[in-house]
């Protein structure tokens, strides 16, 4: 069977022709056209961007490699023993585009696991932040000196040539998405049980398997196999999102994949991104709370509409792209349909109540072009119930699997040789002086 650096050896060469054949013949060719709302709103809207291995699509939500989440579900190998397709089964998709076969991702989990360890230096950093330092500031800086053995920035100091930055930029990838969950599960520990004893990698357990041990949960399948279907979900939303594009315009730099990825999750750490999920339960618990014991239609209702007036989002609702239903959030209740325990949880209850009344109150109040759940709305409950009720933690889980995505397309930008971002901008004089000319 053939390893994910072979494999990428095959797939690059045609998509490099193909990269080649659009610049050579179709350089001019116009796609599309700019408006003021564009500019002044976010670039919402331009289609700008080359992002290979997934596409968002308004209505049916994200496809990896043309696949729904359903299809990946089905097709993508799971953990020996379990059910839900693995992270890695997930990255050697996003990263190649064919689905693995069982051995591959395996043999992908096996590297990843003999990769896992952090260098002391890394520990010692990570030991010393205050507990009281945000865990996912505490993620960014351990990733970020983790470029301390990047493969590529070595390689660059070497003058390594253009067409073989892809190689060790892989490596770096690889380590990184390696070091992701020892990084994570150690802030977890500093933070919330500084005497807990962390449990080493074991060379034989599957990426999610380890991260779950070394995060207390081992023992339980459950919620091994949430974090598994949770990090293969959350891994690519196309190229726009602040996250996503943030690690391709600082990995243009020629900055090393830490660094890019470190930046990312700065990104990621923004409660309009990837902390809404630490927003959602928060929410959710106070809503809980106030409420009591009867929980109906009419004071979600309520509730929500206090929320709104007094001028705060409802955090787990809203898109800047989509406009419907979030198939990850649909993924993610699906996961507690078939399970007795989820579905008797009152927290897990209250947000599928709550996901029953949010989009008629959020139409009514006439703001958001999408009144619907996306997948932050139920991803903090089932780790809730299964007993990681430290919100502040949940992002960086979110962090964990962004990896996927980010890293892919840092590859594929080395592998095509895209150049720097340097998109222009405009001032409102001058976009004022245009519209009169
Ligand atoms: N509750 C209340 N108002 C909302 C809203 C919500 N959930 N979502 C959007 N709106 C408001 C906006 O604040 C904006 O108001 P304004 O005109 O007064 O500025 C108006 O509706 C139009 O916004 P819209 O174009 O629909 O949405 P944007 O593309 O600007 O923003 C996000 C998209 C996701 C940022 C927005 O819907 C939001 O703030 N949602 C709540 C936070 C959240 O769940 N974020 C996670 C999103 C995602 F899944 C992820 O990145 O992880």
């Amino acid at each position: 069977t053939k390893t994910l650096e072979e494999t990428l050896r095959e797939v690059i060469p045609p998509k490099q022709e193909q990269l080649k054949k659009l610049k050579a013949e179709h350089a001019q060719t116009v796609v599309g056209d700019v408006k003021v709302e564009n500019i002044i709103g976010g670039m919402r809207g331009i289609k700008a961007m080359l992002w290979e291995a997934s596409v968002l699509d308004p209505i049916e939500g994200i496809r990896f490699h043309g696949m729904s989440i359903p299809e990946c579900r089905e097709v993508l190998p799971p953990a020996p023993g379990g059910k839900e397709m693995t992270p890695e089964s997930m990255l050697w998709l996003l990263m190649t585009g064919k689905v693995p076969t069982p051995q591959q991702s395996q043999q992908l989990s096996a590297e990843l696991a003999e990769k896992g360890e952090l260098p002391s230096f890394v520990e010692k950093l990570v030991d010393s932040f205050p507990k009281t330092l945000h865990p996912m500031t505490q993620l960014s800086m351990g990733v970020a000196a983790l470029n301390h053995d990047s493969a590529f920035q070595a390689a660059y100091e070497r003058g390594v040539k253009k067409t073989e930055y892809w190689a060790p930029t892989l490596e770096d990838c690889i380590n990184l998405v390696a070091k992701l969950p020892s990084l994570a599960a150690r802030i977890y520990r500093n933070v919330y049980y500084p005497d807990r004893p962390l449990v080493p990698i074991d060379r034989n357990l599957d990426l999610t398997g380890n991260y779950s041990n070394m995060l207390g949960f081992g023992n339980n399948e459950n919620m091994t196999e949430y974090l598994r279907l949770y990090i293969a979900l959350h891994g690519d939303h196309e190229g726009g999102n602040a996250s996503a594009h943030t690690s391709h315009l600082v990995g243009s730099t020629l900055a090393d994949p830490y660094l890019a990825y470190s930046a990312a999750l700065n990104a990621l750490a923004g409660p309009l991104h990837g902390l809404a999920n630490q927003e959602v339960l928060r929410w959710q618990i106070a809503m809980q709370k106030e409420i009591g014991d009867t929980i109906t239609h009419d004071n979600i209702k309520e509730y929500l509409w206090r929320t709104l007036k007094s001028g705060r989002v409802v955090p787990g609702y809203g898109h800047g792209v989509l406009r419907n239903p979030d198939p990850r959030f649909v993924a993610l209740q699906d996961f507690c349909k078939t399970r007795p325990d989820l579905q008797a949880s009152p927290t897990i209850q209250l947000v599928q109540q709550t996901a029953e009344v949010a989009p008629e109150v959020l139409k009514e109040h006439g703001k958001t072009k999408n009144p619907y759940p996306n997948v932050d709305a139920a991803s903090g409950c089932v780790l809730y119930h299964y007993g990681l009720t430290e919100f502040k933690y949940y992002t960086v889980i979110f962090g964990v699997s962004r990896a996927l995505g980010a890293v892919t397309q840092l590859v594929w930008a080395r592998a095509l040789g895209l150049p720097i971002e340097r998109p222009k901008s405009y001032s409102m004089d001058a976009l004022e002086k245009l519209i009169k000319n």
